[in-house]
């Protein structure tokens, strides 16, 4: 556990930009991010990780645990 020095560094600024992003991520448009979006994402900015760091990664997003990253909890995580 605590395994979240893998943490990706956005360079993101405003909140315009974290949204952008998040609807980047969030390939099918529903409005929360799953694991394997955020794997997606990941592996398209050349920043690979193992399942065991995805996971660690997601669950560190996923503030509530109810199993998807919505918008709040993403721009929590981007913006702390
Ligand atoms: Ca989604």
């Amino acid at each position: 556990m605590g395994a979240q020095e893998s943490r990706p560094q956005w360079p993101l600024a405003s909140t315009a930009e974290i949204m952008a992003l998040f609807d980047t991520v969030d390939e099918n448009r529903d409005g929360v991010l799953s694991i394997e979006e955020l794997d997606a994402a990941l592996r398209a900015a050349h920043l690979p990780t193992s399942r065991e760091n995805l996971r660690a990664l997601f669950s560190s997003m996923d503030a509530n645990q109810s199993g998807g990253v919505d918008r709040g909890e993403f721009a929590a995580f981007v913006q702390r």
